[in-house]
């Protein structure tokens, strides 16, 4: 069984993740998404919030589930017998960053392999650290988080549509 490990902060989830969640799913037997808890940073949206919006977004992949870990990707890969790791990219900001925690992650755990989809162009703009910025101003968020998201932002934080 060929099962894929989707890494991130998801803080929080958007339709750029959503699109790689999706097309992930087919390519791989099982998708985990996993959210990586920090606990030396105050997110936006807590583990439980996170786990609650991307659950309720996958609702309809059946090969999906969310989970979470700690510390390195590659201990928790490891403990659970994981050896694929599916990526985003952007825009070539990003391939510095993933080159090297791909090669950092590859020399940690040998067996590891990183699969990188491109975005899709409609969500190559969209990242969840600009999001964050979007509602900590109260911009509209609509059409670049799933609905379930868009709701929750609304109830912690309002003003989404001012
Ligand atoms: N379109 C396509 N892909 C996207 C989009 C979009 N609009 N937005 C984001 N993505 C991709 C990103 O490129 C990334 O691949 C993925 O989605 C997740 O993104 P984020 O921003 O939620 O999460 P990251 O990139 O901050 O996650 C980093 C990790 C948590 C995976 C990393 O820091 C990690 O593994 N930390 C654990 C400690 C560790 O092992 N460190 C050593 C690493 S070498």
């Amino acid at each position: 069984m060929r099962i894929a490990v989707y890494p991130g902060s998801f803080d929080p989830m958007t339709k750029g993740h959503l699109d790689i969640i999706e097309r992930g799913s087919k390519m791989f037997d099982k998708l985990v998404v996993a959210i990586l808890v920090n606990s030396s940073k105050t997110p936006c949206f807590t583990t439980l919030e996170r786990m609650e919006m991307i659950e309720e977004s996958v609702k309809h992949l059946d090969n999906v589930q969310v989970e979470h870990f700690e510390g390195l990707l590659v201990h928790y890969m490891e403990k659970n017998n994981y050896k694929y790791v599916l990526r985003g990219l952007r825009a070539l900001a990003d391939f510095e960053n993933e080159f090297q925690m791909a090669s950092m992650n590859k020399k940690l755990y040998p067996e590891i392999e990183v699969v990188i989809l491109m975005t899709n162009i409609k969500y190559s703009f969209i990242s969840s650290t600009l999001i964050r910025e979007i509602i900590k101003f109260g911009g509209d968020l609509k059409d670049m988080v799933p609905e379930l998201v868009y709701k929750k932002i609304d109830q912690k934080y309002g003003r989404v549509n001012d």
